[in-house]
C-alpha cells in the first residue's frame, strides 16, 4: 500500500467530554521530502494511547498540547522509504512518534531501530515498549512487591495491566485483576494467570475484592483512580504501595470529579507515588533484558488489538476510553512485510 499521498488525521476541535469523530479531520497531503539529517517513514503501525486524550485538551498538564489543526501525535513503528542519515537505510523498521499519519518525516535521532527477527515489530509500541515500561518499572520501583502478596491492578487486561499482573505473578505474588467485562475477566484468569478477576460493571466491587484478596491488598496498581481507587483504599494492609499511574476514569471528564477519601493512606502508613515513564529512560535496557527473556520463555503473553486504516484511528480512540480495545491498541496503517 504504497500511495502519491499522504494521509494525516489532525485535531479539528478540542473535544468536550468524550472525543467525538467530528473532533479529528481526516486530509490528503502531499508526502514529505526528508531533509539534511531526516528520514521518511511509511507508518506501519500507530500506538493509541489514553494520554492522548489529555494532548487533546488545552488544560495545564505535564505536556503541551497538540495545537488545532495538527497532526494528532502518537508513537509509530514505521519502515523507512528514504533515508538522509548514516545510521538508517530505506527498509529498516524503526520506532518514531510521526502520529496519525501515514507518512512522517523525522530526524534520524530521535529514532530507535527496531529489529523484526526479534519480535513482533508492533510490540515496539506495547509490550518492550512504552506501556509495558511503564507497567515493569512502576510495578517493581514504586509497588516493590514481594513473594507471596497480593497484587491489584485495574484495567487489568490492557496495555500496561496485562504486563502487571504477569509480572506479579512471575515475582510469586497474588495477582487480581479489576475489569470492564466478563470475557476481560476470563481472559486474565485462563490465558494470563491472574489468581482472581473482577467485572468492576456487573460485580458488587468491595464485597468481590474482599473475597479476591482475603489477606487483604499489600499493592495497588492504579490505572484509574476514580470509583474504583476509593474501594480499594478501604482494603490496604500495613505500609501498602499504591503505584498512581493513571486516571482513565477522569480523562473525559468536564470538571473535577469528587474526590476519594485519602485518609487510608495516612492511617495505614501507605505510599502513593507519581509515575512518568519518561523517568526511566536510562533503565530501558534492563527493562528490555528481561521483558524479551519472559517472551522467550513463554512467560508473558500479549494481546494486541489491531484495527484496520488509518481512517479508523478516531472511532478506534474513542473506544479506548469505552473499553471497547481489548489488549494494546494498535492501528495497522499499511502492510507490514514481515508478516507476508
Ligand atoms: P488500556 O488499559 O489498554 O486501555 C484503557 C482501559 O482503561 C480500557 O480498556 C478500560 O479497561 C479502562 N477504562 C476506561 N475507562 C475507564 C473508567 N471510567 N474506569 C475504569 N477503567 C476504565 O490502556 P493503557 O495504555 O494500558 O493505559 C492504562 C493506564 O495507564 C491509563 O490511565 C494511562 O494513562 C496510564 N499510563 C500511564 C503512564 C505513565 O507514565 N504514568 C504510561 C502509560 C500508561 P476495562 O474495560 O478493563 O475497565
Ligand atoms: C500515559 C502515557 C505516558 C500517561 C503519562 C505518560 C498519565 C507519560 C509519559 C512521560 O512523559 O514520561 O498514559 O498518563
Amino acid at each position: 500500500m504504497t500511495n502519491s499521498t499522504n494521509q494525516q488525521i489532525l485535531l479539528k476541535s478540542r473535544p468536550v467530554g468524550e472525543p467525538k469523530e467530528s473532533d479529528f479531520a481526516l486530509v490528503e497531503t502531499p508526502i514529505p521530502e526528508p531533509g539534511e539529517g531526516e528520514v521518511l517513514n511509511r507508518t506501519i503501525y500507530l500506538s493509541l494511547d489514553p494520554y492522548m486524550r489529555g494532548r487533546m485538551s488545552d488544560h495545564e498538564s505535564y505536556a503541551a498540547p497538540v495545537e488545532l489543526g495538527s497532526v494528532m501525535v502518537g508513537g509509530t513503528v514505521s519502515q523507512v522509504m528514504k533515508s538522509n542519515h548514516p545510521q538508517f537505510s530505506t527498509g529498516d523498521f524503526v520506532l518514531s512518534y510521526d502520529g496519525w499519519q501515514a507518512y512522517g518525516v523525522s530526524k534520524g535521532e530521535t529514532l530507535r531501530s527496531v529489529d523484526p527477527n526479534q519480535a513482533p515489530i508492533s510490540y515496539a509500541l506495547s509490550v518492550t515498549g512504552m506501556p509495558g515500561m511503564t507497567a515493569y518499572f512502576a510495578l517493581l520501583d514504586i509497588g516493590q512487591p514481594k513473594s507471596g502478596e497480593t497484587v491489584v491492578v485495574s484495567a487489568a487486561t490492557g496495555a500496561v495491566g496485562s504486563v502487571v499482573g504477569q509480572i506479579a505473578k512471575i515475582k510469586g505474588c497474588r495477582a487480581v485483576g479489576i475489569v470492564g467485562s466478563d470475557a476481560k475477566s476470563d481472559y486474565a484468569v485462563k490465558e494470563l494467570g491472574f489468581d482472581a478477576c473482577i467485572n468492576r460493571k456487573t460485580q458488587e466491587l468491595s464485597s468481590a475484592l474482599k473475597a479476591a484478596c482475603p489477606n487483604g491488598i499489600d499493592v495497588y496498581f492504579d490505572n484509574t483512580a476514580g470509583p474504583i481507587l476509593e474501594v480499594v483504599l478501604q482494603q490496604l494492609n500495613l505500609g501498602a504501595r499504591i503505584p498512581l499511574v493513571g486516571l482513565i476514569s477522569e480523562y473525559n471528564a468536564e470538571s473535577p470529579p469528587l474526590g476519594p477519601n485519602l485518609m487510608p493512606l495516612l492511617v495505614k502508613r501507605a505510599l502513593i507515588k507519581g509515575f512518568l515513564v519518561g523517568d526511566y529512560r536510562h533503565r530501558e535496557p534492563e527493562f528490555l533484558n528481561d521483558v524479551s527473556q519472559w517472551l522467550r520463555e513463554g512467560k508473558l503473553k500479549y494481546k494486541e488489538d489491531v484495527v484496520e486504516g488509518l481512517e479508523n484511528a478516531p472511532q478506534a480512540f474513542i473506544g479506548l476510553l469505552q473499553g471497547k480495545n481489548f489488549g494494546k491498541l494498535i492501528v495497522k496503517v499499511s502492510d507490514d512485510p514481515t508478516k507476508i
